[in-house]
């Protein structure tokens, strides 16, 4: 029965910066209900707005309990799949969110630690979007706008709760998206929501993260 099954929540962004589509939610909400590795996937679209995204996210994660929270949000420019190590508290907007705000340099938990690693095994989930030919990175930053807000927001939340676990990915445009902008790099939208399948079963499967070398030398 599904109601027993221990939850995901997934969750996606709206549009931003005057784009018609956020590759986020057009990938996420397609695995709304489904099952992978003995878990439910719970979608949810979150606004693009440094407020609002964190009360939705916070009403979601009681409603829900989750076992493990995963936040993927677009990243123009991105190349692959970026599974990010790390969300620091810190907003720093150089654009304003949805609803006008445009924090510069505030945290976003006050008296909270400076950083959180990914609690989620971040190697696992390279390695098995390698094998089974998703291209994937590891990324050390997660910005400093929306999306690194909710990825420490859902690590801060995680770490309160035992056995709870949260990451972040990062995805780039959409092809339609790419398309307009000269030499820009996109992912299919069918090949996203694979490689975020693959993620999560890898997530779900592994307690132990591998070790395997996925750094950057600059
Ligand atoms: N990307 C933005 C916020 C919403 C989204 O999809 C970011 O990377 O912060």
């Amino acid at each position: 029965m599904s109601a027993a099954l221990p939850r995901i929540l997934l969750t996606g962004f709206d549009p931003f910066a005057g784009e018609p589509v956020n590759p986020s939610w057009e990938a996420v909400r397609t695995l709304h209900g489904s099952r992978i590795g003995g878990h439910l996937v719970v979608a949810r679209q979150l606004p693009t707005d440094f407020a609002a995204s964190l009360r939705m996210l916070k009403a979601a994660v009681r409603e829900l309990g989750p076992a493990i929270l995963l936040g993927v949000g677009q990243a123009g420019g991105r190349h692959q799949l970026s599974i990010e190590r790390v969300a620091i508290n810190l907003q720093d907007a150089r654009i304003p969110d949805n609803a006008g705000a445009q924090p510069v340099d505030e945290p976003v938990i006050a008296d909270a630690p400076a950083a959180y690693f990914s609690t989620l095994p971040i190697k696992a989930m390279l390695a098995a979007l390698q094998a089974q030919g998703v291209p994937a990175e590891i990324s050390n930053s997660a910005g400093t706008y929306v999306c690194n807000h909710v990825a420490y927001a859902m690590l801060h939340l995680a770490a309160k709760r035992r056995g709870v676990r949260a990451g972040f990915i990062h995805i780039p445009f959409l092809p339609e998206q790419a398309a307009r902008r000269h030499g820009a790099a996109s992912m299919a939208q069918a090949e996203v929501v694979r490689g975020l399948k693959i993620a999560l079963r890898a997530a779900v499967g592994t307690t132990v993260d591998r070790k395997l070398g996925a750094g950057t030398l600059d």
